[in-house]
């Protein structure tokens, strides 16, 4: 039983076919629309899933958002471009045809590195560095839920009281400092409205600037990798998404989270499914609840 895989983030759509072998083919991407229209959205969906329907007998989505019965509620929307509620579960149905679940983007990616690569433990978070910073905590090897799909949004954990506003309406979010979009928004002068990939490469190039804005955002996440550990004893962390993944970014974490007391410390890993890990982990909890 092949299941379509779908990975809805802040920047991009990614779909593809996961067979029992769980390998990944007909990959297709899409950048995610930033209306504020369901119909945007809807369209960017159906253009995407179309030629990958007809090989799945179920769908598997790991999307940015609360996700409560199936409806995506943006904590931050202006990640979505302003877009705060999306039917999603009733709009695949309508689209497929077929039977399948939602999961917040994080907490799929957390349970395919967890469940696949690091299972002889017991406690694991996986925070994604992407167009927001979003996390998956494993305790006692159980993903941690909640009804309302709020648990483990530990992007909105505090990094700086007087840090700048974050689109959940709080100040000071460790999203609005280091993540993807917040690196771009911060960026001054001459970097003013470069993205964040080519502000990475200036700062691997030696640009003092560049490297400042690198350096602001490893240190928040390095900051809540300590503040994690003090609430789950985590034995590892594993780190996704593009600024996570980026060249020098997780070991910039480590040195910053080794400055603390050891007992803050805990080991810092890239994911081992790179961008894959959300439409893996959704299609592995998909295997488990649609036979
Ligand atoms: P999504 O949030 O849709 O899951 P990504 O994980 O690709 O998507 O994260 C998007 C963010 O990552 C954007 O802010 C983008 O500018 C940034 N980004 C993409 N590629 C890189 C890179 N090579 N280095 C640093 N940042 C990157
Ligand atoms: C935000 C929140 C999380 C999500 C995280 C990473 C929204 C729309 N999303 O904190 O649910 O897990 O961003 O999302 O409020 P991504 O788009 O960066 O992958
Ligand atoms: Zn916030």
């Amino acid at each position: 039983m092949a299941t379509l895989a779908i990975d809805i983030g802040g920047t991009k759509i990614s779909a593809a076919i996961i067979g029992q072998d769980r390998k990944l083919t007909m990959i297709r991407l899409l950048p995610t629309p930033h209306s504020k229209s369901i119909h945007d959205l809807n369209i960017a969906l159906s253009q995407l899933l179309a030629p990958l329907i007809p090989f799945a007998s179920r769908y598997a989505v790991a999307s940015t958002g609360i996700i409560e019965h199936g409806v995506l509620t943006a904590l931050n929307p202006s990640n979505l471009g302003g877009l705060a509620l999306y039917p999603l579960e009733k709009y695949l149905n309508d689209l497929t045809g077929l039977p399948g679940v939602v999961i917040n983007d994080a907490q799929a990616a957390a349970w395919a590195e967890y469940s696949v690569v690091h299972e002889k433990i017991k406690s694991m978070v996986y925070i994604t560095v992407s167009t927001g910073v979003g996390g998956g905590i494993i305790h006692d090897r159980k993903l941690l839920s909640s009804e309302t799909g709020l648990a483990g949004h530990i992007g909105h954990l505090i990094s700086d009281i007087n840090g700048p506003l974050c689109g959940c309406g709080r100040r000071g979010c460790v999203e609005a400092v280091a993540s993807g979009t917040a690196i771009m928004n911060s960026a001054q002068k001459e970097l003013a409205g470069h993205s964040t990939k080519d502000i990475f490469l200036r700062a691997a190039k030696g640009d003092p600037e560049a490297l400042k804005l690198k350096e602001r955002s490893t240190q928040a996440i390095a900051g809540l990798i300590a503040d994690l550990k003090m609430l789950t004893d985590c034995q590892l962390v594993v780190i996704g998404g593009s600024v996570g993944l980026a060249r020098g970014y997780i070991s910039s974490v480590s040195a910053h989270l080794s400055k603390y007391p050891e007992v803050y410390y805990v080991p810092v890993a890239p994911a081992v499914y790179r961008h894959n890990s959300g439409m893996l982990g959704a299609t592995m909890l998909a295997e488990m609840r649609i036979k």
